[in-house]
């Protein structure tokens, strides 16, 4: 007995190839269709497959013609002829079976790729995520950031709600709000001097921004202004950019010193036991010159437990370097961050992002050059209202994250 398998793309050309092979004897067995190439099943060709049989020549010839009775005697090689069958039968079963769990498997990627299939479908039937998504990266919010608040809109909306463009929108600019943290402005204290020191690359705007800070709380009609102003400008690097401040300092009849080393902050600081604000500017190269900060560092440690350092940074600044900016100045341990040139850019997703992660809170934002109106505290209002592409509905926001007037206003008004 001899079994066989032949396979071919139509019936017919099987049952041909089948004839051709193994003669006009040839028994089919088993007749299917199959699978063949492909990855996994995918784009796999049909193709026709058939089992079979000879009929051994020497029975099966020999037992019908010459050795009829013979043969009818011989119950051995029939029985033989039958087992073998069973055998056959047995095999093709157990291929079926295989072939069954395969089909089975298939089955189960077949529904995978379907779910795969819904899953896009899903996302094309809700251009409004595309959309949050188009505005989250015009917007400059790092990848991680945006994934995050999709995958929120997808878990809290439903299919339906998601059709509502304005209640989505509502709620992200709802959740970035949340991302924001701040950190309090300065507040006059009875008991001790207040030291309020800004770090930061050269450029952002600390010189600005303490002459902004020092006119605010100086002269300006918020009965909670500081009345003792002094400016303390730190240049270890001894570059002597002193107009500038010096200049300010004139204009607003507010005293300043120079300092270069630790003792001469020490002296500084025992000589303003009156005062009860000390507005720290520093000056400084590069924030890559390691050294020169761990200099910073020590001189700034003498002001001790009177002191709060912030770290000034630009919203032009590209997330990688916002990254490397707050890693360098870590050994300062700065409590917030100040956001100068807001007025320069319209992305604020960069800065976002990287504070979001790092959970640093923001005390004050700058956005222009003028002196003093340019300053304002910093509010998760004033930088929602800079998000580019969202409708921005200020009464909602103003309920959640509460009410921020510009700072001009409130102190000049
Ligand atoms: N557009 C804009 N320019 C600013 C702002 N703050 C400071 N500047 C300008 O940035 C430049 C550098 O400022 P400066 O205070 O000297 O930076 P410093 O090196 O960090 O002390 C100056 O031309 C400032 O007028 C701001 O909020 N917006
Ligand atoms: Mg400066």
């Amino acid at each position: 007995m001899q079994y066989f398998t032949v396979e071919a793309v139509t019936p017919r050309e099987a049952l041909e190839k089948m004839r051709r092979q193994y003669g006009e004897e040839a028994r089919i067995l088993t007749h299917k269709n199959v699978h063949r190439g492909g990855l996994l099943g995918f784009f796999a060709k049909d193709r026709v497959e058939i089992t079979g049989y000879v009929p051994n020549r020497a029975y099966a010839a020999d037992s019908s013609r010459t050795q009829g009775m013979k043969t009818s005697a011989f119950s051995k090689p029939s029985l033989t002829q039958s087992q073998a069958v069973e055998e056959a039968k047995k095999k093709i079963l157990a291929e079926a079976r295989r072939e069954q769990t395969f089909q089975q498997i298939l089955k189960e990627i077949k529904g995978l790729r379907e779910n795969l299939d819904i899953t896009s479908v899903e996302e094309k039937m809700s251009p409004g995520i595309a959309k949050i998504e188009e505005i989250m990266r015009q917007n400059d919010f790092s990848k991680e950031f945006y994934d995050e608040i999709i995958k929120r809109i997808r878990h809290e909306f439903s299919l339906e709600d998601l059709e509502n463009y304005p209640k989505v929108q509502n709620s992200v600019v709802e959740w970035i709000g949340e991302k924001i943290n701040i950190y309090p402005p300065l507040q006059p204290s009875d008991k001790e001097t207040k030291v309020f020191i800004i770090v930061g690359p050269t450029g952002v705007g600390k010189t600005t921004t303490i002459a902004k800070l020092a006119a605010i709380n100086r002269i300006g009609n918020n009965h909670l202004h500081f009345h003792r102003v002094k400016i303390v400008t730190i240049d270890n690097y001894r570059i002597a950019a002193r107009q500038q401040i010096e200049t300010y300092a004139e204009i607003m009849k507010i005293p300043i010193s120079f300092v270069e080393s630790r003792d001469d902050f020490k002296k500084v600081l025992a000589l303003s036991e009156d005062k009860d604000l000390i507005l720290v500017d520093t000056i400084g190269k590069s924030p890559r010159d390691l050294s020169k900060l761990a200099e910073m560092k020590e001189i700034l440690d003498t002001a001790g437990s009177m002191s709060e350092i912030h770290l000034a940074i630009s919203a032009t600044t590209k997330s990688s370097d916002v990254d490397d900016i707050l890693k360098n100045f870590e050994p300062f341990r700065y409590r917030a961050i100040i956001l100068t040139k807001l007025d320069e850019t319209l992305r604020i997703g960069n800065v976002v992002s990287v504070l979001a992660k790092s959970g640093k809170p923001i005390s004050y934002i700058a956005d222009g050059q003028g002196v003093p109106q340019d300053i304002e505290e910093a509010s998760v209002v004033r930088l929602l209202m800079n998000l580019d592409g969202f409708r921005i509905d200020r009464e909602r926001i103003e309920k959640i994250f509460g009410k921020k007037e510009k700072v001009s206003k409130k102190y000049w008004s």
